[in-house]
């Protein structure tokens, strides 16, 4: 599809949207109804752009816009370190290697003839940040197969520690001033690995896998930060030693300040699950009545509560979309009658059920990477 076929047929979906839109209950964000209105934020400089979607680009959402609980996949966020490879679905093989009984060879066809899996999954990219308010997201309904099943058919051997996906896309990196070829990879321990929850997706929201989103079949780890979602997906490797690779051990590499057992020291961890953050996205008014909306993710715990305070005001309970799954994004929204006119602050937090409660910025740890952006996002907005 060329780029002026898309942007067409984008023009087009949203009229369709537009008018589909008075039929859609209030608790879904709708594309905006006939005398809606979308209030600016005033934290978004004019400057603000959403790329296009063009080969070996990286695309955001305008999470203003964000109208659908399900992300159009030519709209859901693009990150890809080495390029968006060529593949051939005709030729292209998955194959299952090292400490395992029985080594595997797929073809896409044998892995679209197993039993399938479908699963609304969410994420983010783990570099997703408050500058991009939060546009590097999507929300998709995705069809696979059971990566748990495809393990235990290959039966994983005593000792075996990590298992290793690697993509068809490679780079030359300079490593310790030596230029070698490398593949994207990323590693999951056994354990991880064996959830159930885990798929290897050949659908993307009813149509085979996109080419930019790393057709024909990824991996999807629900509840886990982008970066695990190998892409242009062809081998699993099983180890019994952990795998070092750039996107394990130097980049996506969390870099704060823990308490270790008594002392301060600086930590870096690898970017896995999903921290506990909420953001409110967008502010709308029709006939006088405000909404504020907005959406949560995280690794999977249930939620207890998703609070908005406006300006120095109480928090306020607002309302869950039913729509919500375990792994999709949770969307809320909560009215806002009457609004004063003038500045406004609007800031949200969400609290699980084990009663953790998102961070704001200054009970965030001391922080130099910019990974894992998920502090409380205070929003500024004139009415
Ligand atoms: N093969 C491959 N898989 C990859 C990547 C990559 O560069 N190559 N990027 C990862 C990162 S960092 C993110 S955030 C997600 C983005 O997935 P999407 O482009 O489908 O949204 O893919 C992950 N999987
Ligand atoms: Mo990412």
């Amino acid at each position: 599809m060329s780029l002026e076929d898309k942007t067409r047929r984008n023009v087009l979906k949203g009229s369709v949207l537009a008018a589909g839109a008075a039929a859609a209950p209030s608790f879904v964000l709708p594309a905006l109804a006939q005398g809606e209105r979308l209030i600016p934020f005033t934290d978004v400089p004019d400057s603000f752009q959403v790329r296009p979607v063009q080969p070996d680009t990286t695309h955001w959402q305008d999470t203003r816009e964000i109208s659908e609980f399900v992300t159009d996949n030519d709209d859901f966020y693009l990150v890809q370190h080495y390029g968006q490879p060529e593949i051939d679905n005709d030729t292209w093989r998955l194959r299952v290697t090292g400490m395992v009984d029985n080594e595997l060879d797929f073809s896409l066809s044998d892995l679209m003839n197993r039993q399938t899996t479908e699963r609304q999954i969410a994420f983010e990219c783990g570099g997703n940040s408050q500058r991009l308010f939060h546009g590097l997201v999507g929300n998709a309904d995705w069809l696979g197969v059971s990566l748990a099943d495809i393990l235990r058919q290959a039966g994983i051997q005593e000792g075996a520690k990590e298992i290793v996906f690697f993509g068809a896309d490679l780079a030359t990196e300079e490593i310790r001033g030596r230029e070698v070829e490398k593949a994207f990879a990323r590693s999951l321990s056994v354990t991880d690995a064996m959830r159930e929850e885990n798929m290897l997706a050949f659908e993307m929201n009813g149509e085979p896998l996109p080419h930019y989103h790393g057709k024909p079949v990824r991996l999807l780890v629900p509840g886990w930060y982008g970066v695990a979602n190998v892409k242009w997906l062809t081998q699993i490797h099983v180890q019994s030693t952990r795998y070092m690779g750039r996107f394990m051990g130097r980049d996506y590499v969390t870099l704060k300040k823990e308490n270790v057992g008594g002392v301060d020291r600086w930590v870096e961890n690898s970017v896995t699950t999903m921290n506990l953050k909420s953001s409110i996205i967008r502010v709308t008014e029709m006939g006088g009545r405000y909404s504020i909306q907005g959406f949560v993710l995280n690794d999977g715990t249930p939620l207890r509560s998703v609070e908005v305070k406006i300006d120095d005001g109480p928090w306020l309970s607002a309302e869950m979309n039913p729509n919500n799954t375990q792994y999709s994004w949770k969307l809320f929204s909560l009215d806002w009658p009457n609004p004063k006119a003038g500045e406004h602050t609007l800031v949200s937090r969400v609290t699980d059920i084990n009663g953790n409660v998102q961070a704001t910025q200054e009970e965030l740890p001391e922080k130099v990477s910019y990974w894992e952006d998920f502090g409380q996002f205070t929003r500024t907005i004139t009415i």
